[in-house]
């Protein structure tokens, strides 16, 4: 194939986040931009021949799928898999990726981010395992995006994002899969799917509700829930996925996903979920319960066995992100299982699971997951739910609902009550003093203060040693841990495209009173936040954008 040679200059700020280069879709558009960071990809990873390439469906992925497909013909890949019309949730791509046995990925996606011409775009590199590239490589491409003279592309008419099957071009093709198929047969070679369908026909007054929030998981819902499981279409809302998401907020949580909240209410739904804009973050709740994202991880861990891929391959470990509540460490114990502490971000999970140390893995911000694949997956934890939902009904012989699930795992192992405050879009130099005058902080002044009756016992910046290769990654968050065991963590976001999010976690672990409301449960620790960090002096706000 003829190649082109363009000059082109470095741009500042092309470091990937927490996941991936995310900013607005204007920047995306700067002349070179896309092509610069493209071409900084396939100077950093290992040479891939065969390449998964994919996304969430939102606005200039298809644009960037055609560029991706030049530069990458230039740089040597042979083999294109693409997902059809270049659909591919985050889940997906990862489980292509394996399946295939694929050299990587690129994953077009901001995952939670609004889309559209004025929103966000995103994209991240997967490895040979299906996982997000270690800091290590996304630390290479950045070093190459700012050395970067020249990239090549092949001059080629775009392809055929539509038409199933394999195009020939002079020294690559392009093969265009099924979205859901892949994804779909390892799902059901994960789960009870038998369990669950008869489960559902036993069981009429068991209703359900998901919503895709337009994003791209609708079509993996459909499948799943409606063809395979047998529930009805009308258990589906804004399944169709958007450019722009419908102009709304594709993130599961109780302010975005306000529409399914307010539904399973009203209409007393059983079993609620939500997936985010790429298919990796579920939320669950019932129409009298909202279950938290550690709690549901750790309900998962703890009832695992009645799971086929678990009780066929076994738990070997488990794991949080950092700020994630300490509730799956107290099933790790009575399961005489390691768990694991890593920092924010699912990349970290890669390499433990690698090493068999690691089977069912969860973050606080609704990202749950196991090694079926190297991405969380929210598809996957809804269906964990159900499958755990169907077997404990069989074993009681009625229905267990998600109230009386939590309420039992709550009666085992106590309460880890959790709630995160995020302040989006604070004024970035503010953000930054504040976390410097945190880490600044002594334990000894703080020990001798008293935060409402909590004393603090340990303060420290969270850093990680990669227990598989050693590597090491410092400055993750402040700790404050008191004496109860009760924790603060604050952080700032590595997702946001513009200012900065300060994040705050709190959580209080109660093995009496496990039924209050988490806002009132935590209200002395959370002013103690307040206090600690001055927040509102630092940044000006009053108020969190978002509480989950
Ligand atoms: C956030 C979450 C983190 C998650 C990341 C990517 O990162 O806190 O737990 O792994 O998003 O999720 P940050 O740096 O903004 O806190 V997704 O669904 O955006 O790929
Ligand atoms: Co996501």
């Amino acid at each position: 194939v003829s190649v082109r040679t363009v000059q082109t200059a470095p741009f500042d700020g092309q470091k990937p986040g927490t996941s991936g280069l995310r900013k607005r879709v204007k920047v995306f558009q700067t002349p070179h931009y896309t092509e610069n960071f493209i071409q900084s990809i396939f100077a950093a990873v290992p040479k891939p021949r065969t390449l998964v390439v994919g996304g969430d469906g939102r606005y200039l992925m298809t644009d960037v799928i055609q560029k991706i497909i030049r530069i990458g013909a230039a740089n040597g890949v042979t083999h294109f898999i693409v997902g059809r019309n270049g659909i591919l949730s985050t889940p997906a791509a990862s489980c292509v990726i394996r399946k295939r046995a694929a050299d990587g990925g690129i994953i077009l996606t901001a995952s939670h981010n609004p889309g559209g011409p004025q929103n966000d775009f995103g994209i991240k590199y997967n490895m040979s395992n299906g996982g997000p590239a270690p800091e290590s490589v996304t630390d290479g491409i950045y070093k190459a995006s700012l050395e970067l003279k020249e990239y090549k592309e092949a001059e080629v008419s775009p392809v055929d994002l539509a038409a199933l099957g394999i195009q020939k071009f002079d020294g690559f093709a392009v093969e265009i899969i099924d979205s859901v198929t892949d994804y779909v047969e390892l799902t059901k070679e994960i789960f009870d799917f038998e369990l669950i369908r008869k489960f559902r026909q036993q069981t009429p007054e068991f209703t359900l509700l998901f919503d895709g929030l337009n994003g791209v998981t609708g079509p993996y819902a459909r499948r799943i829930l409606v063809d395979e499981l047998g529930f009805p279409e009308s258990s589906l809302e804004q399944c169709t996925p958007l450019e722009d998401f419908g102009g709304g907020h594709p993130d599961p949580n109780l302010t975005y996903a306000h529409k399914l909240v307010e539904r399973v209410a009203g209409e007393k739904i059983s079993f609620g979920a939500a997936s985010d804009g790429d298919g990796d973050r579920n939320m669950v709740l019932s129409h009298d319960w909202f279950v938290t994202p550690s709690d549901s991880v750790a309900l998962i861990a703890h009832h695992a066995e009645c799971i086929p891929y678990f009780k066929n391959k076994g738990v070997h470990g488990l794991a949080r992100s950092m700020p994630t509540s300490c509730a799956i460490d107290r099933v790790a114990a009575a399961k005489g299982l390691q768990c694991y502490e890593v920092p924010t971000g699912w990349k970290f999970f890669g390499n433990l699971m690698d090493a068999n140390k690691l089977s069912i893995c969860g973050e606080e911000s609704f990202g749950t997951g196991s090694d079926h694949i190297r991405e969380k997956d929210g598809i996957w934890a809804i269906v964990a739910w159900l499958n755990i939902i169907a077997h404990q009904s069989q074993q009681k012989a009625k229905l267990v609902d998600v109230k009386h699930l939590m309420l039992d795992f709550f009666k085992t192992y106590g309460r880890n009550y959790f709630t995160r405050y995020d302040y989006e879009d604070v004024d970035s130099a503010g953000a930054s003093k504040m976390m410097e005058q945190l880490r600044a902080l002594k334990k000894q002044a703080l020990e001798s203060s008293d935060f409402g009756g909590f004393k603090v016992s340990h303060v420290d910046d969270f850093e990680y040693t990669d227990p598989i290769d050693a590597s090491v990654t410092s400055k993750q968050g402040v700790r404050v841990i008191f004496a109860d065991s009760s924790r603060i963590i604050f952080r700032l976001s590595g997702t946001g495209s513009q200012g900065a999010t300060v994040r705050i976690y709190i959580e209080r672990y109660d093995d009496k009173d496990v039924e209050l409301d988490a806002q009132v449960a935590l209200r002395p620790l959370v002013l103690a936040a307040l206090e600690i960090s001055k927040l509102e002096q630092f940044t000006g706000r009053k108020v969190p954008t978002v509480i989950t």
